[in-house]
């Protein structure tokens, strides 16, 4: 199935996330931990999410990682999600600094494993040169089942993936590709969110609903399976909202497939940590 079949209507999949029940009473709110390259969309995916709860378009900066102190590094930010009642979401979403290609630069690999594993509270500091350390006070040194990551997604901008082989990008997919072995070591889901399918494709730029049939997406997606090693049907290709003034159907319904498509797979995590 994908989005714009008569099952996955942007209205009906609001009516069935309205239901959402987390499948594990010890988690209060599934957790979404965002990664990927610098400028792949990860903040704007966050706040396209939550403009399309709101109603209404929602600024990046407040979704967005705060700054820190020293410049250049993002704190790891959760912060809570309402819809236009201001009911709060069954879900957060992680915003973290990008990964860069550079080996010493943007976020530490470990320091995204210490998330996945729940070490990382909100406010921590990502530093460039050096990972948490258990005597920090935003390092959690016994997290629960709320605290740790239900899902991974690694943003990815249709655009440029596969365009460009430099020694950079090497040095990011390898690091994506360490933070999913981790990942699946852990058992935790993994999905790819593709973003920028309206400047990878002139065809779905001008009609959205032409993305299924659209011949460059599809390599596009195929180039995301190849480069990370996600399956097809794991692949969920989305465009954010950048610089539209106003909420538009057709966006909302692929933001809200892959979402509702990541929160069923977090909640799947969640219900198999009830037999352990
Ligand atoms: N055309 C288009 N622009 C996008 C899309 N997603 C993000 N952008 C723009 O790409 C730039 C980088 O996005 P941002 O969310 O800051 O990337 P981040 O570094 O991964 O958080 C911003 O100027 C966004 O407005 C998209 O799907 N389509
Ligand atoms: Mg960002």
């Amino acid at each position: 199935m994908s989005a714009f079949c008569e099952h996955t209507t942007k209205q009906k999949i609001l009516e069935e996330l309205s239901d959402f029940k987390i499948a594990n009473q010890d988690v209060r709110q599934l957790h979404i931990l965002v990664h990927g390259p610098i400028a792949a969309g990860k903040s704007s995916f966050i706040s396209s999410i939550a403009s399309v709860f709101k109603g209404r378009m929602v600024q990046k900066a407040l979704a967005e990682a705060a700054e820190c102190d020293h410049s250049f590094t993002k704190k790891f930010s959760t912060g809570k999600l309402r819809d236009k009642d201001g009911k709060v979401l069954p879900f957060v979403i992680s915003d973290i600094m990008g990964l860069q290609g550079a080996e010493a630069a943007g976020a530490r690999t470990d320091d995204l494993v210490m998330a996945l594993e729940g070490h990382l509270k909100s406010g921590y500091c990502f530093n460039p040169v050096g990972s948490v350390q258990k005597e920090d006070t935003f390092y959690n040194s016994c997290p629960n089942l709320n605290d740790k990551v239900h899902c991974l997604v690694s943003v990815l901008p249709g655009d440029k993936i596969g365009l460009m082989e430099t020694e950079q990008v090497h040095t990011v997919i390898r690091k994506l590709r360490e933070i999913r072995k981790k990942a699946s070591e852990l058992k935790i889901p993994q999905v790819v969110v593709m973003t920028m399918v309206d400047k990878a494709c002139p065809e779905v730029s001008k009609d959205l609903k032409m993305i299924y049939r659209s011949k460059k997406i599809k390599e596009k997606m195929l180039e995301c399976q190849n480069k990370l090693g996600v399956p097809m049907n794991y692949i969920y290709p989305v465009k954010n909202y950048s610089e539209e003034g106003e909420l538009n159907n057709d966006v909302d319904t692929l933001l809200l497939y892959a979402l509702k498509n990541i929160l069923n797979f977090a909640n799947d995590h969640v219900e198999d940590q009830l037999d352990n």
